[in-house]
């Protein structure tokens, strides 16, 4: 049956996980980094998790054997980026055009307490608290293949919980066509928000992406909170993001403030600055080159192999039907 077999491309761990056993083993990942649970979570999560007892952190370190266990059928066809790797080669405008400073540089970014706004075309808009969403939302690990438009490409494991989670929690209208989010807008702590441009109109802060409802309701669309087990750190986008893994990796906006159902489709960040190279839908296609570079192959940056790019990433089996005319 169809149903059957879509339950298994996009859940992972089988052969990708093998090689990465380091990251199944919480202890030695958690000195590799230098943290210890207690304080990754203090840190990001303050006293709010610890008060309720299982932490957040613990509640994701829980979720590796299991996942493992419910999925056996995870499969990607290159082994994880080692999260050293994919931790310091980041995209943050907010904070830097380069990739190599993204994770010094975005821990001015203060991120508890954290809300989320979800209105617009929606019956039961909210705001949330980010901790509190989380508790509430059924947390899993997935491990996606990750595409950048600038032709690197990584393979990482996720925590999140589906995005039609939380448009179910909403009760979206019928009018409701698209969703558009918004990462938060604080020139203090993200000082490119800042700065005056020379000339013309600058960046469009705050960033903002858009998906259709359809992309957004899709089995594959993730809100991300955590990633290789732990608490998302700051230059991944933390505490919230979300991951759309058959787009291009800008679709993938980091640390929402907000989500709005719209009738009409939003502008975003990239399409405003640059609306020939950085189209609405972006996803991910070798055959349809940037205006500046070919698409057709990928270097990933964990193992440094260059590789043929596939057709929606390699999800054209939980996607393509969104696309058929
Ligand atoms: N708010 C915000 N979200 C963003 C970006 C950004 O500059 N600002 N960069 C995007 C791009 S181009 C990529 S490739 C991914 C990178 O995610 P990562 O650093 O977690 O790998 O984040 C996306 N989300
Ligand atoms: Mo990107």
């Amino acid at each position: 049956m169809a149903n059957v077999h879509l339950k298994k491309g996009w859940h992972l761990p089988d052969r990708a996980a093998t090689p990465e056993h380091v990251f199944y083993n919480r202890r030695q990942f958690l000195a590799t980094m230098g943290f210890t649970a207690a304080g990754t979570a203090g840190l990001l999560y303050g006293n709010a998790q610890a008060a309720t007892g299982r932490s957040l952190q613990d509640t994701i370190t829980g979720l590796r054997p299991l996942d493992a266990e419910r999925n056996p059928a995870f499969k990607v066809d290159s082994p994880l980026t080692p999260a050293a790797v994919a931790g310091k080669y980041n995209n943050f405008y907010e904070f830097s055009r380069h990739k190599d400073d993204v994770w010094v540089l975005a821990e001015k970014l203060t991120t508890e307490p954290w809300s989320l706004e979800v209105s617009g075309l929606v019956a039961k808009p909210r705001t949330f608290d980010v901790n509190e969403l989380i508790r509430a939302m059924p947390l899993e690990e997935r491990v996606y293949r990750f595409r950048c438009v600038e032709a690197w490409s990584m393979v990482v494991p996720w925590v999140g919980f589906p995005f039609r989670e939380l448009l179910k929690a909403v009760a979206p209208t019928s009018q409701a066509k698209y969703v558009k989010m918004t990462t938060f807008m604080r020139p203090a702590e993200a000082p490119r928000q800042g700065l005056k441009p020379w000339f013309g109109p600058g960046e469009p802060w705050p960033f903002t992406e858009g998906l259709t409802m359809a992309e957004a309701m899709n089995e594959l669309t993730l809100i991300c909170v955590g990633l290789y087990g732990q608490i998302l750190p700051k230059q991944h986008g933390a505490p919230i993001r979300v991951i759309a893994p058959w787009k291009y990796g800008y679709k993938s906006i980091k640390s929402i403030v907000k989500i709005e159902l719209t009738a009409q489709q939003p502008p975003t960040f990239w399409n405003i600055l640059g609306p020939s190279e950085y189209g609405f839908v972006s996803n991910v296609n070798p055959k349809v080159p940037h205006p500046r570079w070919s698409q057709a192959f990928e270097r990933d940056i964990g193992t440094r192999e260059r590789k043929p790019t596939l057709l929606y990433n390699g999800y054209e089996a939980y996607v393509g039907n969104l696309y058929k005319a």
